[in-house]
């Protein structure tokens, strides 16, 4: 079956979190992002590009986004036939960087293949399990005893793992505090590149606290320095913010600089990308999991389907709906099942849909691309 867009949409929207989330690199309150919806045969497909208002977590923003998607990626789209999603990506193949703007196009582009050929995301990625393990990411607090609280009341609603966001002056003492009060509890820490290889003895100490993983903890971009510092401890190093392409993730294991890879589709630019990185994980012994960008529904959707492919053995940031907004764009909702895990869509594409009046309230702005 192939496809040809009839045109293309674009949302900018604002949601308001539940509650702040505070990481190494900013405080946020509110998550701003691009809903690209696709229209074929009188279908509409959707996805979401996880891009952030700033450049902190990546350079890519919301307005990279939607220059890129205004002026590049739909224009490549629009009144070509594709035989298959691979196809949409593969238009995409002279553009350099901007994973996050690509990765939400080519996501409404598997939805609309998806929907067309009646089989769900995860059954197009191969991906056979019906149930992922998550966890959640809890962010930094402004005192240890409000982050044990939160710890304590997430581990109360069902997560068996939980990550803690550290920077340089917030990362032995919390992480010893919830391990001391979670013994069992499987936990882990994500620095968002807030070290240099001068703080290997901070690195060291946490090492004794049985983490399943330390994600992150050096430059943005590096595969060196970390597997210097890979070798100086037990604890796995797992990278996030180094791993932008199959490239980055093939060059980062040939120099051991990581034991473990957070796959965030966004960051590496589509699911096209990241069915080859899972595939090269595989084949290296190399473990993964689902990051997480604070998705609406939509993003969760395609995180959920991605995370059920074999090679996802670690739980992935894929918390249930309910942690994030009071009210997503997007339905149905994710529910926490009892076992820490969420119950991957069997519908037809994401198996998830953008609700019109919620996305209204939550718009800034909107523009229709036709060729
Ligand atoms: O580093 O994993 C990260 C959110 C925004 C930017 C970077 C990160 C995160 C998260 C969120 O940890 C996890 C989630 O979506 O629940
Ligand atoms: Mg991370």
């Amino acid at each position: 079956m192939s496809l040809k867009l009839d045109r293309i949409e674009l949302h900018h929207i604002r949601l308001q979190y539940l509650a702040p989330f505070e990481t190494s690199f900013a405080r946020e309150t509110h998550k701003e992002c691009v809903m690209v919806a696709a229209y074929a045969g009188g279908l509409t497909g959707w996805g979401e590009c996880v891009a952030e208002s700033g450049p902190w977590y990546s350079y890519e923003t919301v307005e990279t986004n939607w220059h890129m998607l205004r002026d590049i990626l739909a224009p490549a789209l629009l009144g070509v036939e594709l035989e298959s999603p691979a196809a949409a990506a593969q238009q995409f193949a002279r553009v350099r960087g901007h994973s996050m703007a690509r990765a939400g196009i080519e996501a409404a582009i598997w939805d609309l293949f998806g929907q067309m050929e009646s089989s769900s995301l995860a059954q197009m990625l191969g991906a056979t399990r019906t149930r992922v393990s998550v966890g959640v990411s809890v962010g930094i607090e402004p005192t240890l005893k409000e982050q044990l609280a939160r710890v304590e009341n997430f581990v109360a609603q069902g997560y068996k793992r939980v990550k803690l966001k550290i920077k340089p002056g917030w990362d032995v003492e919390p992480a010893t505090a919830v391990r001391k009060q979670f013994p069992d509890l499987l936990l882990q820490v994500d620095a968002n590149s807030a070290y240099t290889l001068a703080d290997v003895a901070r690195f060291q100490a946490l090492d004794d606290l049985q983490l399943l993983l330390i994600e992150q903890p050096l430059h943005h971009e590096d595969i060196v320095d970390h597997a210097r510092l890979q070798a100086q401890l037990r604890t796995p190093i797992c990278l996030d913010e180094s791993i932008h392409s199959y490239e980055h993730a093939r060059w980062a294991l040939d120099l051991n600089a990581c034991k473990i890879i957070n796959m965030k589709v966004g960051r590496v630019g589509g699911f096209t990308a990241a069915l080859r990185i899972h595939q090269l994980c595989q084949e290296r012994g190399i473990p993964l999991w689902c990051g997480g960008m604070l998705e609406t529904n939509i993003g969760r959707a395609g995180n959920v389907a991605l995370a059920a492919l074999a090679n996802f053995t670690l739980p992935g940031d894929i918390s249930a709906s309910a942690r994030y907004y009071r009210e997503d764009v997007a339905a149905p909702d994710f529910v926490l099942n009892g076992d820490s895990t969420l119950t991957v869509p069997t519908a037809p594409g994401l198996g998830a849909t953008v609700l019109p009046a919620r996305l209204a309230a939550a718009r800034l702005r909107h523009l229709e691309i036709k060729r």
